[in-house]
């Protein structure tokens, strides 16, 4: 039996784990948490049963408690909650689909608590790598990558050694604005930044998509999953989205994983590893594709995958700085409070202005977020 708890149970990637526990019968759904949409919760409560539940928002939590009450299922709140559904003791695998550094502290608390992470949430990675790579270690978890690209580089690496890695190809959509210069894409609106070509995720990552700062974000989480240097880390543009990252070893030997946009297989693949289960899905059809195209990244135009080369080695305390200034900036363009290009110009002003902090603990990158949020509350 796998016995999961999930971390944003309500959004894509929340969702979709649970459409795999719908079609296996071994999965056992022990704790789910969520922001505040309890109506979707109390329709998730109700067909998987599980023990505990968190709402972050107290006052949700508690108009919860009141519409299942005919169930028993416990319903706590905020970060404590949070920890609570990380930590349970019936889980074996934790699935940390939260959006934003929210994510950090139940993640160090699951690992501690030495269950397998199965992560969706860039931010701990990018922010506290440092950290929660070492952690794993020494509490002997895995950290099964969720992300497609990340999984495929893990398929990859199955059986292979990682010292002997030469390169990783990151493949890249190039989100819907690929081709375009800075000028063009000045005025765009929210509506056209929200359509991706090829994926269907949630809003933030569909507009991190858009500027390529989801590129970067990637770029700084392979760097720690895998082991490797910046340099050995190379984005490729495939605008398809057929292969979802590739390998190339050090005798020239390049190993891809190919497949049709669909989550649920590096959502699956990380929950049975290394086992490979049925997935009922779309299959490539290569006939129908004929050809598959390559193209090298567009760091002048989309400045924000070249400031995340810049953040990841300048590293320390950089990656936080870049990641909380874009979560806010992103905030405000989906509020349609800035504009498009704004999103990177602030990343790169509040990197510009950012003294470095080295080896950031937990407390001291909370902090930084805090600071840049408030550098771009007092701007813009
Ligand atoms: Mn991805």
């Amino acid at each position: 039996m796998k016995n999961i708890s999930i971390l944003g149970s309500t959004g894509s990637i929340g969702t979709q784990t649970l459409d795999i526990a719908r079609r296996n019968e071994d999965i056992n759904i022990v704790a789910l948490a969520v922001l505040k949409n309890i109506s979707l919760l109390e329709e998730q409560i109700r067909e998987f049963h599980p023990a505990l539940v968190c709402v972050w928002d107290e006052k949700r939590a508690n108009e919860l408690k009141i519409s299942i009450s005919d169930t028993d299922t416990r319903v706590v709140s905020g970060m404590d909650g949070l920890i609570e559904c990380a930590t349970i003791a019936d889980a074996n695998i934790v699935v940390t689909a939260v959006v934003g550094m929210i994510g950090i502290r139940p993640t160090i608390e699951a690992i501690k608590a030495h269950k397998d992470i199965a992560l969706a949430n860039k931010e701990t990675l990018v922010t506290a790598g440092h950290i929660i790579i070492s952690l794993a270690e020494e509490y002997n978890v895995k950290i099964l990558p969720v992300d497609s690209e990340h999984s495929a580089i893990f398929q990859c690496l199955n059986g292979e050694n990682s010292r002997e890695i030469e390169r990783i190809l990151l493949t890249a959509s190039g989100g819907p604005f690929r081709g375009k210069t800075r000028e063009e894409m000045k005025n765009v609106k929210v509506e056209d930044a929200l359509k991706h070509p090829n994926w269907s995720m949630g809003r933030k990552i569909t507009i991190d998509s858009a500027t390529m700062v989801n590129k970067g974000l990637e770029v700084m989480e392979a760097k720690w999953l895998f082991g490797v240097t910046y340099e050995q880390v190379e984005v490729v543009v495939q605008p398809q989205s057929l292969i979802h990252s590739m390998v190339e070893f050090r005798d020239g030997a390049v190993m891809a994983q190919l497949g049709t946009p669909d989550m649920r297989l590096p959502i699956q693949y990380a929950l049975y590893y290394p086992q490979r289960r049925k997935l009922e899905s779309d299959r490539v059809d290569f006939k129908a594709i004929r050809n598959i195209e390559f193209y090298e990244p567009d760091m002048e135009n989309f400045r924000g995958l070249r400031l995340a080369y810049e953040a990841g080695k300048t590293g320390n305390s950089m990656p936080t700085v870049y990641n909380a200034a874009n979560e806010r900036a992103v905030a405000k363009f989906l509020d349609r409070k800035i504009g498009f290009l704004d999103i990177t110009d602030i990343i790169e002003e509040a990197m510009n202005r950012h003294k470095i902090i080295e080896n950031p603990n937990i407390n001291e990158i909370l902090t930084i977020e805090a600071d840049t949020y408030e550098f771009i509350e007092s701007r813009w």
